[in-house]
């Protein structure tokens, strides 16, 4: 037994020193992979002017103001963006319901002075805020008619005018509204 015993112990001593030499033996390599990084987008819009696009004091029936503003994607995705707006009356008045907004493109005749002959594509007519505050597109997630794209880095002249139609009448003399027009962007990749 003992003998068996100081057998089994030499054959494993032996099988052990042939592993490590057998190691030792061997010739290895590796090789790494390294500098895998990666980095997410922005979206990023930006308007200028950043406020008081249009503003009018002392309107008459039939007087309207029409100004230019620029959309630009700030970000490194490209973008879509809705434009939705909200009013607050000062008074009892309700003038947000009596002007009319209009939004269009940029003028066809003479871009390089924009607005002047207002003549781009019509994107939207009525109140200052609209029934259900959507202007321009849909702010909702995912794309919808009337949102505007843009590209990394691109930009868009767009024309606001607002009118106070002929024939107000004089239930809106002294009324005073104020309008807030917000820009909602979201990436158009994968979504
Ligand atoms: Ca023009
Ligand atoms: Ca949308």
């Amino acid at each position: 037994m003992l003998r068996k015993l100081i057998t089994t112990v030499a054959i494993l001593s032996v099988f052990a020193a042939f592993t490590i030499l057998g190691a030792l033996a061997l010739f290895t390599d590796t090789a790494s992979v390294p500098s895998n990084t990666f980095s997410t987008g922005t979206v990023d819009i930006a308007t200028a002017p950043t406020s008081a696009l249009v503003t009018f004091s002392s309107m008459a029936p039939g007087d309207t103001t029409t100004q230019s503003l620029v959309a630009s994607n700030a970000g490194t995705l490209a973008l879509r963006y809705a434009i939705s707006g909200s009013a607050t009356n000062a008074d009892a008045k309700g003038l947000k319901d009596q002007l009319v907004l209009t939004i269009k493109t940029i003028d066809v005749t003479t871009p390089g002075t924009p607005c002047d002959n207002f003549d781009g594509t019509q994107l939207y007519t009525g109140d200052v805020d609209s029934t259900a505050g959507k202007l321009v597109g849909d702010n909702t997630t995912g794309a919808q008619a009337g949102d505007r794209a843009l590209s990394a880095s691109a930009s868009e002249t767009l024309c606001f005018r607002v009118e106070l139609p002929t024939g107000t009448g004089n239930a809106f003399q002294n009324a005073t509204t104020t309008a807030t027009f917000t820009f909602d962007a979201e990436q158009t990749a994968n979504n």
